[in-house]
């Protein structure tokens, strides 16, 4: 169990670990409970909890749910401001850098600043970079950005070295949840040689080949989400995540 009083430096020195990416939509209410028992019996350092868009009003009552049964850290990953809430341990406070949208840049963290405050929850500032795989994801829609072009490895660098000369705890690497395939491993690498700040990558992780790919990469960790949507299964998530 992470030391929750510093959980933004543990994350930081802990080499390589796994976030599990729960979304508290709707469309897992039946299977919420199995995810995060899931969570629980595996070697997640802890969960980003949010989504791009949440279709009910049950956020809440699903984010309670899941910071009352986790034995791990709860950290919103939110797709707008309306997702701060109190049933958290910290929020990934994140800027698409990738995007050249204001409304995902600043805007929304300054809308959201006055709960984080409220609710005392521990910032974890973290450069986010959409990365373009190729088909398009809810990111893109949603936050109505362009993706970086992933084979420009000089561009997705020095959004990175932005994000790091920023202040930044982390840069997330996001190919877009769903993604049909993972991050080019020799950009993660590129990425990796050139920056000081730990990197999260995330989108389209399907499989223990993928994983250990994007670890020697040098990436400091891995987020799966829709994985864990398909496959709420302990045994299956602990052989992958072994
Ligand atoms: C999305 O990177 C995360 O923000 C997780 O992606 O759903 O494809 O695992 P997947």
């Amino acid at each position: 169990m992470l030391d929750n009083s510093n959980l933004k430096k543990t994350l930081q020195n802990q080499g390589f670990g796994f976030f599990a990416l729960i979304d508290p939509d709707f469309k897992n209410d039946t299977i919420l409970d199995q995810i995060i028992e899931c969570v629980n019996n595996n070697n997640f350092s802890a969960a980003l909890v949010g989504g791009s868009s949440i279709s009910d009003e049950k956020y809440s009552q699903r984010l309670k749910q899941i910071k009352n049964k986790l034995n791990k850290p709860v950290i919103l990953f939110p797709g707008s401001s309306n997702q701060i809430d109190k049933y958290a341990d910290a929020i990934l406070f994140t800027s698409l850098l990738s995007g050249r949208n204001p409304k995902y840049l600043i805007e929304e963290q300054v809308k959201g600043v006055e709960l984080i405050k409220e609710y005392g929850l521990s910032v974890i500032p973290t450069g986010y970079i959409l990365l373009d795989s190729g088909s398009k994801t809810a990111v893109e829609t949603i936050s109505k950005t362009t993706p970086l072009d992933s084979s420009d490895y000089k561009n997705v660098l020095y959004h990175s070295l932005a994000a790091q000369y920023f202040g930044m705890d982390f840069v997330y690497l996001e190919n877009g949840s769903g993604a049909g395939n993972t991050i080019d491993c020799k950009l993660i690498k590129y990425v990796s040689k050139n920056i000081d700040i730990p990197i999260i990558v995330g989108g389209g992780i399907k499989s223990k080949e993928d994983i250990l790919s994007i670890k020697n990469s040098g990436a400091n960790f891995v987020v799966l989400g829709t994985l864990l949507e398909q496959k709420p299964n302990s045994e299956f998530i602990s052989t992958l995540l072994s």
